[in-house]
């Protein structure tokens, strides 16, 4: 049953079918098979993969693209509220934005969503934000940790604008750096001074779990 519903949610992306994606992620939510949550959030990911492929390969087109995102973004929304679940006293304050001319969010917001649930306080500078708004909010918070997210090679140079500010400002020893997003590597975290590279949620939130016990 629970593969049912996911192989639905999955077909809905693939399909542009809102309903059937809706349908399929209100079933999850409310419990009516076995499907778990991350397994629903793991379905969405994948099928977003495939329709990366689509466009990237010309079978899709930007409308294509636009609209898978938007369903995407309505099951997150329903999803999220019951990945929260379970928090409990903070572990420390991190901020997260995706970086400068990047519009791309949903990774950014499942990895909010799982450091939530781990009992991290979550500030969300949201996406396309320009280096000062991440040092001002570094300034105003004291984080234990800086996450910017970024999915196009084109916008990957504005990580290492954002670091060197934190230099400059003499704030980079106050603050760990983490980075994530399909167009990042653990090579390019490393040249670019970030402290770790997270290919996905879950990592992300095991390395600022380590941070927050040392
Ligand atoms: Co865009 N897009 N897109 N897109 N899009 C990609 C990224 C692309 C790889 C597709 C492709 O060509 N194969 C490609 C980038 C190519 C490149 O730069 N190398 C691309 C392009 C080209 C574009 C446009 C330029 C298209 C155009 O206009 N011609 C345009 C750019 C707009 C802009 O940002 N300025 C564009 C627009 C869009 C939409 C708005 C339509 C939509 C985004 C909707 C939204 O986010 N609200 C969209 C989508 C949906 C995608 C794909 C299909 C899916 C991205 C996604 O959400 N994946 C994507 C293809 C792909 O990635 N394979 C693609 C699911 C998500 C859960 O994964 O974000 O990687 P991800 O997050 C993971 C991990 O990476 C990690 O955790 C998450 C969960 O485990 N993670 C972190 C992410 N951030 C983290 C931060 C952390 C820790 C972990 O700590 C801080």
């Amino acid at each position: 049953m629970s593969n049912d519903v996911l192989e639905q949610l999955k077909n809905g992306l693939l399909e542009l079918d809102m309903d059937t994606a809706i349908e399929a992620a209100s079933s999850v939510i409310k419990g009516d098979d076995s499907a778990a949550v991350k397994d629903a959030v793991d379905a969405v990911t994948r099928a977003l993969q495939i329709v990366g492929k689509r466009f990237q390969e010309g079978e899709w087109f930007l409308a294509e693209l636009v609209y898978a995102g938007e369903i995407a973004k309505d099951v997150m929304n329903l999803l999220s509220p019951l990945m929260e679940a379970g928090a409990t006293e903070s572990a420390g304050t991190v901020v997260v934005g995706t970086v400068a001319g990047d519009l791309h969010d949903l990774g950014k917001n499942i990895f909010i969503n799982y450091a939530k649930s781990a009992g991290f306080n979550m500030i969300d500078l949201g996406i396309d934000v320009p280096t000062q708004k991440f040092i001002d909010a570094v300034n105003e918070h004291s984080p234990l940790a800086l996450g910017m997210s970024c999915l196009l090679t084109a916008t990957d140079m504005e990580i290492g604008k954002v670091i060197e500010e934190l230099k400059k400002q003499g704030l980079r020893g106050r603050v760990k750096v983490i980075i994530g997003g399909a167009a990042l590597t653990k090579e390019f975290a490393t040249n670019v001074g970030a402290d770790a590279f997270a290919p996905d949620a879950v990592t992300g939130t095991d390395i600022i779990k380590e941070w927050s016990a040392s």
